[in-house]
This record gives C-alpha cells, sequence and structure tokens, in this order.
C-alpha cells in the first residue's frame, strides 16, 4: 500500500460552505452566551433537538474499501499500531449510548454506537510520557485535534455500527471516531490516523476560527 503520510485534501470541497462557516465563527453566530450544566440539563445551550441524523463534511465522502483500510497510531509511542479492517473487528468491542450535538446548532440524542473503546486502542500502542494531544487525520484530509486526557475518556469510541448497522460511508464508515463530551465536529469521519503529539496541533477547523475546545456546555463554538 503506498503511504498516506500526506493525505491532501481532495479537489472538490464545498468552497462556499467553509466560507460561510468562517464566516459564522468571526461573527460569533448562535451564540447565547449562557453556559449549560450537564448534570441538570440534557440539551446544551442554543441546541435544538432533531429526530434525523444530518450528513456534515467537507463535501467529500471518500469510499475506502474494506481491504484497503488501515487505521495507524503513532507519534509519541513505544509501539506504533497499524490494523486492517478484520484485526481492528477482532478487537474487544464496546456498546456505548450518546448524545451528539454539532456546532451548527442540532443535538440528537440516544445513539447506539458499536465500536473499540478509544483507550483501549490507545493502551495497545504504549503512549510515551511525553505525549500530551492527538491529532486525527482522515481519508479526505480533515485533521482534527484533542486533548489526550479526552480521547481517553471512558466513552469515546472508534466506532464501526450505528443503531446496529455499520455506519453509512456518508456518516464515515468504516469507522469514525465518536467523542460524545465535544462538539461533533471534533469527531472525525474516515479516520484512518491517529498521532499522539506533546504538543497541540490544531486540525482542519481549528485554523478557521472554531474553538479548540469544543465542549458544548460552555458553548465553545468559536475561538
Ligand atoms: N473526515 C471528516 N470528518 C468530519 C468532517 C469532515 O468534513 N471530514 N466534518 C465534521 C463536522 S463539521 C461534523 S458536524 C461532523 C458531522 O458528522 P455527520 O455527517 O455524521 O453528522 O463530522 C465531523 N467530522
Ligand atoms: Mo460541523
Amino acid at each position: 500500500m503506498a503511504e498516506d503520510d500526506d493525505i491532501p485534501l481532495t479537489g472538490a470541497i464545498r468552497e462556499k460552505l467553509v466560507a460561510t462557516k468562517q464566516a459564522w465563527a468571526r461573527a460569533g453566530r448562535l451564540l447565547t452566551g449562557v453556559h449549560g450544566n450537564p448534570a441538570v440539563d440534557r440539551l446544551p445551550p442554543g441546541q435544538t433537538l432533531v429526530q434525523d441524523w444530518p450528513v456534515l463534511d467537507l463535501g467529500v465522502q471518500p469510499e475506502v474499501a474494506p481491504e484497503k483500510w488501515r487505521l495507524r497510531i503513532e507519534g509519541l509511542v513505544q509501539a506504533p499500531v497499524r490494523l486492517t479492517l478484520p484485526e481492528f473487528m477482532a478487537l474487544p468491542q464496546a456498546e456505548i449510548v450518546s448524545d451528539i450535538h454539532c456546532v451548527t446548532q442540532w443535538s440528537r440524542y440516544d445513539n447506539r454506537w458499536q465500536g473499540v473503546l478509544a483507550r483501549d486502542l490507545v493502551a495497545m500502542a504504549r503512549p510515551k510520557e511525553e505525549a500530551r494531544f492527538v491529532a486525527f487525520t482522515s481519508y479526505d484530509g480533515y485533521t482534527t485535534n484533542v486533548p489526550l486526557a479526552e480521547f481517553l475518556e471512558e466513552d469515546v469510541l472508534l466506532a464501526h455500527a450505528w443503531e446496529g448497522a455499520p455506519i453509512t460511508r456518508q456518516h464515515g464508515g468504516p469507522v469514525r471516531v465518536v467523542l460524545p463530551r465535544l462538539y461533533l465536529w471534533k469527531s472525525p469521519k474516515w479516520v484512518t490516523r491517529i498521532e499522539l503529539l506533546r504538543d497541540d496541533r490544531p486540525g482542519f477547523w481549528e485554523v478557521r476560527g472554531y474553538h479548540n475546545n469544543g465542549d458544548p456546555w460552555q458553548e465553545e463554538r468559536y475561538g
């Protein structure tokens, strides 16, 4: 397989959509100025509940042939991991039910995911002492970043199924990250590389005005 160290952002990106979202970020659109409390509330401030599951991405939905799919965990690790899809599917499986919150204001409750816990995958790679941040790269060239501690939370999954069926290509199949405590842009679809880093590395939206943390309860939409 060709090395995918530099996955370019592929051609047909929806530039207009990106420009609109950037302008919203600059204008601070959708901000209510209220902080929520997840111990009391279920819907974070400024969010609206939906029943269906909208599709949002840069407009390129890569078709990843199952036999070509790879997941790599590398960077500041003692034992870099490289998995094929059958190897990934053979790891201990978890089921998590979580709510998802998109920065464009919709939330969807009770999503039932199956996959491998992020903390199990990270443990396989044996992180080095200095590792503090995680950078993700996806097959469409999308990138995003979170603190390692956030990725190690007990409800973070590399999911391959949603509501009992394989995650569709539109929603990031064969495997996507689900980080339910943060806005959904922090949950990369079509993920292929997980890098552990000493210093943070802001991703696609983070360098375009989105907040670096993205906690929906603090309404960290824009940074
Ligand atoms: N690889 C990849 N992951 C991505 C994106 C993307 O463009 N490419 N968009 C992000 C954004 S902005 C959102 S809101 C969610 C949307 O996920 P969904 O389409 O499954 O609802 O995916 C996130 N993960
Ligand atoms: Mo988004």
